[in-house]
């Protein structure tokens, strides 16, 4: 079995940069296994990481929320790396390939915690904010511009293992659009819901924005499925980074968005543009962010990251 600790490295900024097997040992100095055995008891949590906790985009809320948590658990020598969900779920991956001990930000719903056996560490500060809800917001007037498509979005609502249905068929290797339909095809009886009575449009031309968080994709997509499949309409989606998909909302150049975290994760983007979208309420109940480390980690809390 590989000795998950050995490296004192752990550089996991991206597969990239990853180094291949328990390389970093000076040459000649193999330890013993009682040694590693110390090793593995003593060296800090930081050390075996490289005081690395591996972050996705920074417009992210989670972001912002982790970089309060390291005040909050006054993580000084701590680093928070920036990058995308997708190079956070590609260290991840590796680093539970190889065994080895890895920190990421994360949050549920998500396909890593059907993947792999994780756990979030405990946050007794309460960093990370309690659980919230995602919310559907449109753009000012698009009820009386698009009534429909405005009616379905006020009802559109489902529940975290949807979504994590969706999210995994898209590892499994699926596009997000042939993911989103198959989902639609294979839930009828929520999809009805959520349609029902409503007149179909004429091809109108709706542009949904979204952020590349594995979440958002899949919720996007599903709506999107449902506008163009179930009522007719034409659906373009911007990918963006948060705060163009927040301000496009208030400025008009977006119709509606799946994808706020609240009250808390966007309070700030949200707070900033009142008054200038409509809040149409929550799509998806019990989320969840913080960090996130392998099972096979010997730590539980943030602040086992001091010792
Ligand atoms: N996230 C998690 C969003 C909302 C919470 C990555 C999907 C964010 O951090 O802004």
């Amino acid at each position: 079995m590989k000795k998950w600790l050995t490296t004192g490295i752990a550089a996991v900024m991206g597969v990239a940069l990853l180094i291949g097997g328990c390389s970093s040992q000076s040459p000649g100095a193999t330890p013993a296994p009682d040694q590693v055995n110390d090793a593995k008891n003593t060296a800090k949590v930081g050390e075996q990481v490289g005081y690395k906790i591996i972050g996705i985009d920074p417009g992210a809320g989670l972001m912002k929320a982790t970089k309060k948590a390291m005040e909050d658990y006054q993580l000084k020598d701590w680093e928070l790396v920036e990058g995308s969900g997708t190079a956070m779920t590609a260290a991840l991956t590796k680093a539970i390939q190889d065994k080895k001990p890895i920190i990421v930000t994360g949050w549920t719903p998500h396909w890593m915690f059907s993947k792999f056996d994780l756990k979030y560490l405990d946050d007794p500060k309460g960093s990370f904010g309690k659980d919230e809800e995602i919310h559907t917001l449109v753009r000012t007037g698009l009820k009386a511009d698009h009534p429909n498509a405005y009616q379905f979005l006020d009802k559109f609502e489902w529940t975290p293992s949807d979504m994590e249905n969706v999210m995994l068929e898209i590892l499994n290797g699926k596009k997000p659009e042939e993911a989103a339909s198959d989902w639609v095809k294979n839930n009828p009886d929520k999809v009805n819901k959520w349609i029902e009575g409503i007149q179909p449009g004429a091809k109108e031309k709706l542009k949904l924005a979204y952020v590349a968080w594995d979440s958002e994709i899949a919720s996007t997509n599903v709506v999107k499925a449902v506008l163009e499949q179930k009522l007719n309409y034409d659906v373009e989606l911007s990918q963006v980074e948060a705060g163009p998909m927040f301000i496009g909302l208030a400025n008009g150049d977006v119709d509606g968005l799946v994808a706020a975290w609240l009250p808390t994760t966007h309070a700030d983007y949200v707070e900033k543009l009142k008054g200038k979208f409509e809040d149409l309420g929550v799509n998806l109940s019990g989320t969840k962010l913080g960090l996130v480390v392998p099972s096979y980690m010997d730590i539980h809390s943030i602040e086992d990251l001091n010792k």
